[in-house]
């Protein structure tokens, strides 16, 4: 099995509920099974601040799933909770679910990139993975307690 990193992120639809029931989607996945969620967050947009704000998780999974299917599947729970796909960069969405880890594997596909391209630089990723896994290490070399202290909270909270 390997250990992969799921972000969640929603900011439409009442994100709450939005991102429970993605955590309950993942539970349900073929050949895997969730090690742990974390809180969920509020976060400020980033992109376009017209938009609401969103919240956010990162949940941690074990799968004998490829990265492929693993995104096939992530895309299925996506679309059942109303995603729509739109022209607007980091613009609104019902859910998001960006695949940030995939064990140790860089992937660099069309439709899968892996590690995620932003996940350094984005508190919302950054905070909730810090949660769930202190002491982790990217496939660069870099250490996730030394990211997230170069990165700067902007206004994100555990929800609740
Ligand atoms: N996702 C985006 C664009 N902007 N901002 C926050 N705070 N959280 C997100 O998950 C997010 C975003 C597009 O994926
Ligand atoms: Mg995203
Ligand atoms: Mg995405």
């Amino acid at each position: 099995m390997i250990t992969a990193y799921i972000a969640v992120g929603s900011n439409l639809g009442d994100p709450i509920a939005q991102a429970q029931q993605a955590i309950k989607s993942l539970e349900s996945l073929p050949n895997s099974r969730v090690i742990k969620a974390s809180s969920l967050y509020s976060s400020t947009p980033m992109g376009p601040q017209n938009q609401p704000d969103y919240i956010n998780a990162v949940v941690k999974i074990e799968t004998d799933l490829s990265p492929i299917e693993l995104l096939d599947n992530t895309q299925k729970i996506e679309n059942e909770q109303g995603r729509v796909r739109k022209e607007e960069r980091w613009g609104p969405r019902t859910l998001d679910l960006d695949i940030i880890l995939y064990g140790d594997e860089v992937i660099d596909l069309p439709r899968l990139v892996v590690p995620h391209y932003g996940m350094k630089v984005r508190e919302f990723v950054l905070y909730p993975l810090q949660e769930i896994e202190s002491n982790l290490i990217l496939p660069d070399g870099s250490a996730l307690n030394k990211l997230v202290e170069s990165v700067d909270r902007n206004g994100l909270q555990v929800w609740g």
